[in-house]
């Protein structure tokens, strides 16, 4: 690890140059000059009402705020906040994309269409919907009512829920942690944290469980199959990643922030033989679309546009000089890139009224008329071509790194069997030999603290060269395909001698890129359908699993990590714990939620503790399954990860039989 650099990607750290040769300050100067309030920062500072902020310092047993708030009770409901708040952040991008669905299913969107009627049908199976007799559409407008229900129900559970195991249905049942409508839970935990409701610390965590289930197995589910039916469910493509995929000849509109739906019909607009003419008429050959950010990877996993790279690109994005438009929407947008593009020609565009930006372009988007939108922004975007400064064009001069992205669960499924024979056995089987160790689904942010993708980097590496299959989302994954980690040759070169027998075997990544932060759902199915067949107990808890986000920073990540260590994953995070202040609520997270959800949450920042806790977790769950003890290179003889099947699958045909 290097602690000297900012960023471990060459890239980046070419444009940081650039940054420091022209005066012009980045997040990455910013984090060195801004030191995060040490109070705050640990969860000790309590802003809930004004009376204070009350800043709680001192013995834990003996601080207290104004209204006598414990240290334990402000960190819990600091904690529990962060979790609503990542919790609404998933969930309205659902919303919006269940109204999408709506319009479309109505009529009233006329540029979408449902691409996958296959996975239409299954979700409207998960939510007891008939789907004899009906059109397509007629199904469609059901699911999108009922998705729509599930935010503002007044009586019983989540539909999604029931996807779940059924020992981890029961488990939440009992701790009184089913989840009962989205917005409830939010509404709810903002309702219970403020000044003088919810005092008793394991009952605030309870809480947050309850909320953050709601993002899983609620908003994030729903924005994951939503996606999928309107845009098509992912399957391997190729790709490149690097903030090198501008063009100097084209004209580079990029995508960046979260809700795919705007971003899939910029994706066909660009194509459109009137705009890439429209674009030679001033003097560019055409229109190169990249992506940043989750935006980047919704549109990397259907289409196999290129991405420029995660959070902390954006900015070095705008160093390049190239960029002629970036469109926005929200989460993840630094308020920053509105000063920094005035420098620039660059033009920031801002989508949706939920999030505006000083000195950008507002274009607002309404999925009614998204065709003429998208090509109203291309425009723009070519009519700026012409004012791009040759003396601001640098080129990173980094090969973009190839890529395969694209592993959604229903692919992982028919890989391993073919479409009629998919299963997760075979998985399950190579884990009971000792083939794979375990599973990590290393996820989450950057953090311009911490040194850019070195955690990320150093544990994917690590992790595949103990035989660990790696599964990844959001940011995480943007780190990993810059460093070239997500080819078929990573697994030759790099695995441990059992994960790459499997890799080879079926002609995948070692490192497999599962999408955006949303389709942390994806791993939620997975470890569900892991469960379900069977050789490693009946529930997603005491799997040979770990969620690891190392380089963590927004809300949606706690969100994400208390959800998946509400269903039975444990989780570690890195960059700092925000509930440091309180042992009391270390205690809770690392030893008592073992006893109710059978996963721990841990913080650790030392990225070779974070590996090692990473492997006695998985090693421990090995040992309680009575399953093979792990050592590298020595197997079990259980069934091989190689038939036919497979063989075929490793041409990247598609999960539902259509041609690529
Ligand atoms: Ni996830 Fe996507 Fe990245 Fe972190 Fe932000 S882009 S939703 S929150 S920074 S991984």
């Amino acid at each position: 690890m290097r602690e000297d650099l900012k960023s471990v990607d060459p890239a980046a750290q070419a444009l940081l140059k650039v940054g420091a040769q022209k005066k012009i300050e980045t997040s990455f100067e910013r984090a060195e000059k801004l030191k995060p309030c040490p109070i705050g920062h640990q969860g000790a500072c309590c802003k809930m009402c004004h009376m204070g902020p009350c800043r709680l310092v001192g013995k834990e047993d003996e601080a207290m705020g104004v209204c006598g708030a414990s240290l334990p009770v402000v960190t819990a409901r600091n904690f529990a906040r962060m979790v609503a708040a990542g919790t609404a952040a998933h969930s309205d991008h659902a919303r919006d994309l269940a109204n999408t669905l709506l319009a479309v299913a109505q009529g009233e969107a006329k540029d979408f269409q449902i691409k996958d009627v296959r996975k239409l049908n299954r979700v409207a199976g998960y939510l007891g919907i008939n789907v004899e007799g009906k059109s397509v559409n007629e199904v469609a407008e059901k699911v999108a009512l009922k998705f729509l229900e599930q935010f503002g129900q007044q009586r019983g559970e989540l539909a999604y829920l029931s996807r779940a195991p059924k020992r981890r249905q029961e488990i939440w049942k009992k701790l009184g942690i089913a989840p009962r409508a989205i917005d409830r839970e939010v509404v709810e935990m903002m309702h219970r944290t403020t000044m003088g409701v919810d005092q008793e610390v394991n009952n605030i965590m309870l809480g947050a469980m309850r909320t953050s289930l709601a993002d899983g197995w609620g908003g994030s589910m729903m924005g994951t199959d939503i996606s999928d039916i309107l845009f098509g469910t992912p399957k391997p493509v190729k790709s490149t990643a690097s903030l090198d995929v501008f063009k100097e000849n084209h004209v580079n509109l990029v995508v960046h922030g979260h809700e795919p739906s705007f971003a899939e019909m910029l994706v066909v607009a660009v194509e459109d033989p009137e705009m890439t003419a429209y674009a030679k008429s001033k003097g560019a050959q055409g229109v190169n679309l990249v992506g940043m950010c989750c935006t980047a990877n919704e549109i990397l996993v259907r289409h196999g546009i290129a991405t420029a790279g995660g959070f902390l690109q954006q900015e070095l994005g705008l160093l390049t000089g190239m960029i002629e438009a970036m469109v926005v929407d929200v989460q993840c947008i630094m308020p920053a890139i509105g000063e920094l593009s005035k420098k620039y020609h660059t033009k920031i565009i801002t989508t949706t009224n939920k999030g505006k930006m000083k000195d950008a372009v507002h274009i607002e988007y309404d999925e009614h008329h998204a065709m003429d939108l998208a090509k109203k922004v291309v425009r723009l975007a070519i009519d700026n071509f012409p004012n791009r400064k040759k003396e601001d064009v640098v080129a990173a001069a980094v090969k973009p790194a190839n890529m395969i992205a694209g592993f959604s669960d229903e692919y992982i499924e028919y890989m391993q069997g073919g479409l009629y024979r998919g299963s997760y056995r075979p998985l399950n089987d190579a884990i009971i030999a000792g083939r794979i160790r375990g599973v990590v689904g290393l996820a989450g942010c950057n953090n311009p603290r911490i040194c850019q993708d070195s955690m990320h980097n150093f544990l994917a590496r690590e992790l595949i060269k103990n035989d660990v299959l790696v599964v990844q989302t959001g940011c995480s994954a943007h780190a990993s395909a810059k460093a070239g980690y997500m080819t078929p040759e990573m697994a030759l070169d790099n695995a441990g001698p059992g994960l790459r027998e499997v890799c080879e075997a079926i002609g995948i990544p070692p490192v497999l890129h599962l999408g955006s932060c949303v389709d942390n759902s994806r791993i939620l199915t997975i470890a569900s359908h892991i469960a379900e067949a069977g050789g490693l107990g009946d529930d997603i808890g005491g799997l040979p699993a770990v969620g690891i986000a190392p380089e963590w920073m927004s809300e949606k990540a706690i969100a994400i990590g208390t959800y998946f260590a509400a269903s039975g994953v444990p989780i570690i995070f890195g960059a700092g714990s925000p509930v440091s202040a309180s042992k009391t609520l270390k205690d809770i997270m690392e030893n008592k939620w073992w006893d109710m959800v059978t996963a721990g949450f841990y913080f650790e920042e030392d990225p070779g503790k974070i590996l090692e806790l990473a492997l006695k977790l998985i090693d421990t769950a090995r040992e309680k399954l009575k399953i093979r003890k792990y050592e590298s290179g020595r197997f079990g003889t259980e069934r091989v990860l190689m038939d036919m099947a497979a063989r075929r699958a490793a041409s990247f045909a598609t999960p539902h039989g259509e041609n690529t």
